[in-house]
């Protein structure tokens, strides 16, 4: 596979990215339309078609130039894809239970869930990678549960989640970002749904002065609220400037309204901006509250008898937007009209004079608003200034020029839509290469359709949702590859794959796993050498190793009632020999990679005879790795 298209088309002599372009059609549109109108010979279709295979052809036993990061939706996970094969590779649970690694069922998941742990579902939209200088460092992803008010860290060397914050004083977690510059020290998230303080069934009513939501910054490190912000509306999607100073988050319930109706009522809701040191400002001179039983500071971002704060600034914008983008070259907030047909372009280096009060109107700062089509939601960038727009009513995705789009504001006749191309169905977020960073490479793009209707086998009335993969490299756009996705894919990131480094076995210092290390420690026992049982009272500690194709204990014995803990701690040093452990009959199953250590605890309820054995295919012995706990009678 590469990226280098010769220029001359060798029988035609046509430019291959200019015949393709001239077309303006994909060998997926083609083939379904059969369509061979203008100057497109068959020959010249076939051939066509053909280089947009090979484009997202990666041949057997060669590896994608990116890796992608799918949001799991209200299934909870996080998948990680390579792109352009659209491959997926892993899947990494979160706010899920998953059977094949035991998240949410061994301790060490359980230990990271900490309270949360009793919710069996979540709802994830946006992941997002740290990033240092703006540019992906590939330590961590960050995503939201907006279903249970949760933000999740996953490490991307392990490719493991290993911390979850619940966000207090607020209901469903939904726009989450990252600051980019000068590196990742918040995750900036927003609570969107407006509630009473204290929420005590004392108050039902939203237009209660105590009644509000919060803008969250979670220290990235630690993964604790460093700060919440209270505001006027409510919250939808959130993105941060390249400077370091403003954070932008689109509103579209201004009116403060619990019905359809009432939440269209405006037409103009609005794009909040915090001034992130403003806010560590307030938080410094104890300015602040805090809210029931939370520690949190919380600073007052509302406007106050007409007046602002310190902290926030409102700037009205059509009509229940929704996405909230900083443009690549660092200079545009754009906020996604949704009902209104425009996205709203925030110059981010006039908002240092709208916070002194150098501007009369907060939409001086307001330098574009194009026209796009309808049922524009999330913006993306190539990094050669211009912009894509996904248009939900329309199943489109547009592309303009920003640059154009600006001057057309200011008057000029200009034409900013470049090409407006069909995705199938009704696009929600959208994504282009690296394009939340400053490296926007402008290479492929990734159109998340709600809908796939036809284009896929059917599966009864539940469909699947369809990715699809978009070549913008060239002048236009092409459309590549349909990707089926189970529920469902609100938001994907793409990053080059030399920018996530992944450890090939454990460490076996690795703190995913300490709490159980501490605990063999203090049971005198050996993880690496001792197969061992604990007996503690009611409560049995059953150590033991594992190495292809046999466990260190292939029997243990335990009484009927006994609380059972079984720690394995995997000695194979060879990538990829991972093994499980599945107790029969007593929903117990996790994975062990190489120089891992897992537990898992169980009541041994029954007694007899219970076998044991090795969930992961490890070796040609692999069906006779196994063993049996004994549970004699109470
Ligand atoms: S939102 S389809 Cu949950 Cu990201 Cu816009
Ligand atoms: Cu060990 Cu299969
Ligand atoms: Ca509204």
């Amino acid at each position: 596979m590469s990226d280098k298209q010769s220029d001359k088309d060798e029988k035609t002599g046509l430019s291959r990215r200019g015949f393709l372009g001239a077309s303006a059609l994909t060998s997926a549109a083609v083939a379904a339309s059969g369509l061979v109108g203008g100057v497109m010979t068959r020959d010249s279709w076939a051939a066509a078609a053909k280089e947009a295979q090979q484009k997202i052809h990666v041949a057997p036993g060669e590896l994608d130039e990116y890796y992608g990061f799918w949001s799991g939706g209200h299934q909870g996970e996080v998948r990680v894809l390579g792109i352009p094969s659209m491959r997926e590779l892993m899947r990494i649970p979160v706010f899920n239970v998953d059977s094949a690694t035991g998240w949410g069922l061994t301790n060490e998941s359980r230990h990271i869930l900490g309270d949360s742990a009793k919710f069996l579902n979540g709802d994830c939209h946006h992941p997002h990678i740290s990033m240092t200088d703006g540019k992906y460092d590939g330590k961590y992803l960050f995503i939201n549960d907006k279903a249970n008010s949760r933000v999740a860290r996953i490490r991307l060397d392990i490719m493991k989640c290993d911390k979850i914050t619940t966000i207090p004083n607020v209901q469903a977690i939904h726009g989450l970002r990252l600051q980019k510059v000068p590196y990742t020290k918040y995750v900036f998230c927003n609570a969107e749904f407006i509630i009473p303080h204290p929420n005590d069934g004392k108050v039902f009513d939203l237009e209660d002065e105590n009644s509000f939501t919060l803008y969250n910054a979670v220290d990235a490190e630690t993964m604790e609220v460093a700060f919440q912000v209270i505001v006027d509306g409510n919250l939808d999607n959130t993105d941060m400037d390249y400077t370091g100073r403003f954070t932008a988050a689109t509103c579209y319930n201004s009116e403060k309204a619990f019905d359809l109706g009432g939440m269209m009522r405006n037409e103009r809701d609005w794009v909040v901006v915090f001034d992130i040191p403003a806010v560590e400002k307030e938080i410094k001179a104890g300015r602040f509250i805090t809210l029931g039983d939370s520690k949190v500071p919380v600073v007052d971002g509302r406007k106050k008898d007409g007046k602002d704060s310190v902290v926030t600034r409102y700037i009205p914008v059509p009509k229940n937007p929704h996405g909230l983008n900083t443009s690549t070259d660092g200079k545009y907030f754009i906020a996604n009209g949704k009902l209104s047909p425009t996205c709203t372009m925030i110059d981010i280096d006039l908002l240092p004079d709208l916070f002194a009060g150098k501007l009369k109107d907060p939409r001086d700062v307001v330098v574009g608003e194009p026209e796009l089509g309808l049922g524009p939601l999330h913006t993306t960038f190539d990094g050669r200034g211009n912009a894509y727009t996904t248009l939900f009513i329309d199943s489109q995705v547009v592309k303009w020029n920003m640059e154009e789009a600006r001057r057309a504001y200011k008057g000029e006749k200009v034409n900013y839509i470049k090409q407006k191309l069909d995705v199938h169905y009704q696009p929600g977020h959208l994504h282009a290469s690296l394009c939340e960073t400053s490296e926007a490479d402008g290479k492929w793009l990734v159109a998340l359709s709600k809908f796939s209707k036809d284009r896929f086998l059917p599966t009864g009335p539940l469909h699947p949702e369809n990715d699809q993969l978009i070549d913008i490299s060239g002048d236009v756009m092409k459309l590549v590859h349909d990707g089926p996705t189970f529920a469902e894919p609100h938001d994907c990131i793409m990053a080059r794959r030399d920018q996530i480094k992944t450890r090939k076995i454990w460490d076996r210092n690795d703190p995913f796993f300490a709490p159980t290390v501490a605990m063999a420690k203090k049971d005198g026992i050996k993880l690496e050498e001792d197969n061992k049982v604990i007996r503690d009272g009611n409560k049995v500690r059953v150590y033991m190793t594992s190495m292809a194709p046999a466990y260190g204990l292939t029997e243990f014995k335990v009484k009927q009632g006994n609380e059972v803990t079984v720690v394995i701690t995997n000695m194979d040093q060879i990538e990829d020999v991972s093994h499980g452990f599945v107790m029969v009959n007593h929903g117990v199953s996790m994975e062990i990679s190489p120089n891992q250590t897992s537990s898992i605890t169980f009541i041994a309820d029954k007694p007899g005879l219970h076998w044991y054995y090795c969930s992961w295919f490890c070796h040609a012995l692999h069906m006779e790795m196994v063993g049996r706990m004994m549970v004699e009678p109470a």
